[in-house]
């Protein structure tokens, strides 16, 4: 055990002396992760946002007319240590209901792998179907002369039968669906989500549900300029996608809810992973 400790003391030092000249490859060398588990001294959500902008990014509530929603610590339904992230997210009406917890800050930009990996676990047994778990977006790559950003991106929606997709509306392309794993309700489910990014045909798209590959697929999961251009002057309007494109920010918890139910659900252990 000593020796790995010197080895690695070693490594560390040889490593640190060739930082003045840096290479340009590893210059551009992606290497980003963040997790949370949610974990409190005083299950106090405020603990998740701290000043030095180590843990959270935002909380996102939007309130139907029918309800509060709300989001706090959890301390008994917990998949691991003494803290989960609670979700209550009331039924749509003439408002989309949201409640999610955001980070942002990253860059994962094409060509760049992205793995976002969480456990959640779904206090219902009511149907889900359209309920929206995780958002990966861009803000910056909107047309800022085109009112409206819609923060384009790609996101994990609940299906009929409870078959968790993967959702591309907002980079105007279809769903890819699974008929494979049923999402279990009452208990802790691990979902990873896993992206090669691509503008194009070439993306890789993965889902596993409980250590399940649900999802293997090629295609698009960034958006495209000449995608977006098309479709918007076919209202008349000149849209420019933004260079450089890069996913910005994630969102989890419940993201949208437009199902006519409330729904209260748990997170726990989220992560994120961008590699080049
Ligand atoms: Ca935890």
């Amino acid at each position: 055990m000593a020796k790995l400790v010197l080895i690695g003391i070693v490594l560390f030092f040889s490593s640190c002396s060739n930082d003045d000249n840096t290479s340009p490859e590893l210059e551009n060398e992606i290497d980003y992760i963040f997790e949370d588990g949610f974990e409190t001294r005083e299950n106090d959500l405020l603990e998740l946002f701290p000043d030095n902008g180590s843990r959270w990014s935002n909380l996102q509530l939007v309130d139907p007319e029918s309800g509060e929603n709300k989001i706090d610590i959890e301390s008994n339904i917990t998949n691991e240590g003494n803290n989960s992230l609670r979700i209550y997210a009331a039924a749509s009406d003439n408002t989309l209901s949201k409640a999610d917890i955001e980070k942002s800050g990253f860059r994962a930009p094409e060509g760049s792998t992205v793995i976002i990996r969480a456990n959640f676990y779904i206090a219902s047994t009511n149907n889900i179907e359209n309920l929206l778990l995780i958002d990966l977006e861009c803000c910056s790559c909107w047309d800022p002369d085109v009112p409206d950003n819609q923060c384009p991106g790609i996101r994990l929606m609940m299906k009929d039968n409870d078959h968790l997709s993967i959702e591309r509306g907002k980079i105007l392309n279809s769903t890819i669906v699974q008929s494979e794993v049923a999402f279990p309700r009452n208990e802790w489910v691990n979902v990873v989500w896993e992206l090669e990014l691509s503008q194009n045909s070439d993306g890789i798209n993965k889902l596993f549900i409980n250590n399940h590959e649900v999802i293997s697929e090629s295609g698009i999961n960034m958006p495209n300029a000449s995608l977006f251009k098309t479709e918007f002057a076919n209202n008349g309007i000149d849209f420019e996608l933004q260079e450089p494109l890069f996913y910005e920010r994630f969102q989890i918890g419940a993201t949208a809810n437009p199902t006519p139910f409330s729904i209260e659900l748990f997170i726990d252990d989220a992560k994120i992973e961008i590699t080049n």
